[in-house]
């Protein structure tokens, strides 16, 4: 039997579960079964980078995680993976920041996480790594002779070569990407995006399963859309109808609508747009003033980074801004929260809403979106307004699809699925809720690693 071996950046712990906003966490819960191995960084900041991986086993799964030092953190994590790769492949170029010294730490780090994992390989193991942190590990393993199986998958956007390029030494990450057997995407899109830099950066031509050979190895693609435990969200979502939290929350509401939006503290989350679509949908359509209220959690993430502190305080200024111009003095529009709430609270607090509104400026997938959907009362459900831009929206059509940007056209999706028939709302919820019971946290592991198995071993 072979073993999964799963690398990410971070490692989430079973003592830490729950705790931290994330999708990448939510996703690979389900790939953890016992007997299978989860690599990566502690979460810790030490003095030196360790020099062999820390092993704690729980409930036959092995966690290997090895500490950073301060300075291989900061370049490698906030300047690279979040200063650089963030801002570029969410097609933010204008806010991508490069400094040669990041780029060599990202590297140097990619190959200490292959220098510590490769004594911990056995020669069936599966790797598989997680995510635009890691695009050069799997180069880095095969120079360390590891010649077991390897598939990536990346859980944020690809971007076409003419946006990549604006990073120096983008040909440099493409190679050493198609050094995996196999690289996953959310989206076709994206994978398209992955395909064409491939031939650009390498003149590796596509052939007609999407893969491509360049100096003898052979890369695979497949799109593999992340999904969550839709029926196990749901049971969550329903139990919370009995949390001291959902009755508090019923009660403030005094019979008010909810409006929802979840998000990680992030610029590509579209967060000072959505509240200018709120304000706009106070302007434009009066009768819902004193009707409405707009609940936003939008869990702080990446302090260090300077951008995600600018985003903070616009989002300070602009609540403060809609809420001076439209309270009442016993009705505030919108309450906005800056902290992690815990899933399972989450769950029934998206049952209550009437609408869901996950209007990213660009996303990888946006787990959100789903949750919004399996939570709902399949008998009167509300509505989800979504971005033309989550990679979600490929699949989940029935949604009222919004481009984030226009703030007027937001405002009256909003509108329109306030003012919704239960029939409508009904027949659109049972599509989407079907889709998403299709495209799992569980069938996205079981496609990528069935498709990974299933490749011929790599010959070195
Ligand atoms: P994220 O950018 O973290 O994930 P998302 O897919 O929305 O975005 O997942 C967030 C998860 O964290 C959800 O399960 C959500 O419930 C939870 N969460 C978000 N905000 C929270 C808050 N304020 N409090 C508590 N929990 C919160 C990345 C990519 C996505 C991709 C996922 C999975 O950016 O595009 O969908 O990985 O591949």
């Amino acid at each position: 039997m072979s073993r999964l071996v799963v690398v990410s950046n971070r490692v989430s712990m079973p003592t830490e579960r729950g705790a931290r906003a994330g999708g990448l966490a939510v996703a690979l819960a389900d790939a953890m079964t016992p007997g299978s191995v989860w690599f990566g960084w502690s979460g810790k900041r030490m003095p030196a980078t360790s020099n062999a991986a820390t092993i704690v086993e729980n409930k036959g799964v092995t966690y290997a995680t090895i500490d950073l030092s301060e300075s291989d953190y900061h370049r490698y994590y906030v300047g690279f993976s979040n200063g650089s790769l963030w801002p570029l492949l969410h097609y933010r170029t204008g806010l991508l920041e490069f400094r040669r010294d990041d780029y060599e730490g990202y590297l140097a780090v990619n190959e200490i996480f292959a220098d510590r994992l490769t004594p911990l390989l056995k020669p069936d193991d599966i790797v598989w790594i997680h995510d635009y942190q890691l695009l050069t590990m799997a180069e880095a393993l095969r120079q360390r002779g590891v010649r077991n199986r390897i598939g990536l998958f990346l859980h944020i956007p690809f971007v076409p070569p003419a946006v990549l390029h604006v990073l120096p030494s983008a040909s440099v990450l493409v190679r050493a990407m198609a050094a995996a057997d196999l690289v996953g995407f959310q989206t076709h899109g994206d994978r398209m995006n992955f395909l064409e830099s491939a031939a650009s950066c390498m003149g590796a031509a596509p052939d007609a399963t999407n893969g491509f050979i360049h100096q003898g190895h052979r890369t695979e693609t497949i799109v593999a859309p992340v999904g969550i435990d839709a029926d196990g969200f749901a049971q969550a979502a329903k139990r919370a109808a009995n949390m001291a939290e959902t009755k508090r929350l019923i009660e403030s509401l005094v019979g008010r609508d909810l409006a929802i939006g979840v998000d990680r503290l992030d610029y590509t989350k579209g967060l000072p747009q959505r509240f200018d679509a709120f304000g706009q949908l106070l302007h434009r359509h009066p009768e819902h003033l004193r009707r409405i209220s707009f609940l936003q959690i939008a869990a702080r993430s990446r302090e260090d980074v300077d951008r995600y502190q600018s985003l903070r305080r616009e989002l300070d200024r602009k609540a403060g801004d809609i809420n001076g111009a439209y309270s009442d003095f016993d009705w505030t529009p919108l309450r906005y929260m800056t902290r992690a709430v815990n899933r399972n609270t989450i769950a029934g607090f998206y049952r209550l809403a009437r609408i869901g509104v996950v209007t990213p400026l660009r996303d990888g997938m946006n787990l959100v979106a789903k949750e919004f959907v399996a939570a709902q009362d399949s008998a009167d459900p509300g509505v989800l307004v979504l971005s033309r831009f989550a990679g979600a929206a490929e699949d989940m059509t029935e949604a009222l699809i919004v481009n984030p940007y226009d703030a007027d056209a937001v405002a009256d999706a909003m509108h329109a699925a306030l003012i919704m028939e239960k029939d409508e709302r009904i027949t659109r919820h049972a599509a989407l809720l079907a889709k998403i019971r299709k495209h799992t946290a569980a069938s996205f592991c079981r496609d990528f690693l069935r498709r990974l198995k299933f490749i011929e071993r790599a010959t070195g």
